[in-house]
């Protein structure tokens, strides 16, 4: 039988995270490739010496070359460059655009079987635009993003209620940007819904309104605390648990970036959904209904990563 591949595309701050995990996690071997020589081989050296004191038996390998990815089960998508402060993500479209063009061409071609989730930001635009460059089908390739918008949530909304996380279920869609929609009625502690915990005086409108506003905001925050680069162990984990229900077909309903043709009134763009991950990749786009206070924040998150991907289009014409 032969051996689960992890290709990871980009070994910056959260190729690095990613490789460690999946390696701790024996999800499978793993090829760190990126443009900066030495760095995947380093990473790869170092996790590598790290199995004989945790004892495990992936296999790694750091390559400058898109022949070694060839044959991967997962790739995770990290190469292109991180916001620093004062930065948003859309600064970022111009050079990561060039950089989805490369990879995709070169996951294309040599892992078209591959399930792909990509982190690169702007996330949105940038997993649409992978997509088009890679040819591969709308359900193998994914954005990561929802679920660390919703990690973060469930971590603030149990910090404020002091219960632990995992008593804590969140829901967020929309871009993945300061538009975010955290939906704060299907947010629970226990399946309790948000609002009847207001009304109970677990917390207040506006504490929960001030860590709405946080969540939005918390990769912006992260930034400004690290100020050279943006967040990576929450960023990682994410992603490892899109390619875990993949790999293992385990079903969870995860938020993520995924293609929409229809859902939500959203034709041809990629934009943060519940999904089902399985082994066939994305198996179902969960659809709730909306208030209409709640469609209009979607719509105006959406219209938001519109703009980005029309943008993408205006710089590659190619795409459209
Ligand atoms: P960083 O540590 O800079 O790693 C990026 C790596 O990509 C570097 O090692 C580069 O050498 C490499 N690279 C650049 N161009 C190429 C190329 N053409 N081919 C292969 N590799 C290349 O960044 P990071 O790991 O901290 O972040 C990676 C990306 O994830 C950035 O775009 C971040 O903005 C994004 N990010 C997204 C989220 C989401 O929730 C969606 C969260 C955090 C970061």
């Amino acid at each position: 039988m032969a051996r689960t591949k992890i290709a990871l595309i980009g070994s910056g701050m959260i190729g690095g995270t990613l490789a460690h995990i999946a390696a701790q996690k024996e999800l499978g071997d793993i090829v760190l490739f990126d443009i900066a020589e030495g760095i995947p081989q380093g990473k790869a050296l170092d996790i590598a010496e790290s199995a004989p004191i945790d004892g495990y038996g992936s296999r790694l390998k750091g390559t400058q070359d898109y022949k070694d990815i060839e044959g991967a089960d997962v790739c995770i998508v990290t190469a292109g460059v991180p916001r620093k402060p004062g930065m948003s993500r859309d600064d970022l479209l111009g050079v990561n655009l060039k950089v989805m063009k490369a990879v995709g061409e070169g996951i294309g071609r040599y892992a078209s079987n591959a399930f792909v989730i990509c982190i690169t930001n702007p996330l949105d635009a940038m997993v649409w635009a992978l997509q088009k460059f890679s040819g591969l089908p709308h359900a193998r390739v994914v954005g990561m993003a929802g679920i660390l918008d919703s990690a973060r949530f469930r971590y603030f909304l149990a910090e404020e209620f002091d219960v632990s996380v995992e008593s804590v279920t969140a829901f967020v869609l929309g871009g993945h940007g300061d538009t975010m929609v955290p939906l704060v009625r299907y947010s629970t502690v226990a399946g309790v819904p948000l609002p009847d915990l207001v009304e109970m005086g677990w917390t207040t409108q506006e504490r929960l309104d001030a860590i709405v506003e946080r969540t939005r905001k918390g990769g912006g925050e992260i930034v400004a605390l690290l100020k050279t680069g943006s967040a990576y162990y929450a960023p990682a984990a994410s992603a490892i648990q899109m390619a875990e229900s993949y790999l293992k077909d385990q079903k969870m309903v995860l938020p993520c970036a995924a293609h929409l043709t229809g859902q939500y009134g959203v034709e041809d763009m990629y934009v943060g959904v519940p999904i089902v991950i399985g082994e066939n990749g994305v198996e179902r786009v969960v659809e709730v209904k909306f208030t209409a206070e709640e469609k209009a924040m979607f719509d105006h998150s959406v219209a938001a990563v519109r703009e980005l991907t029309d943008a993408c289009v205006k710089l590659e014409p190619a795409l459209k």
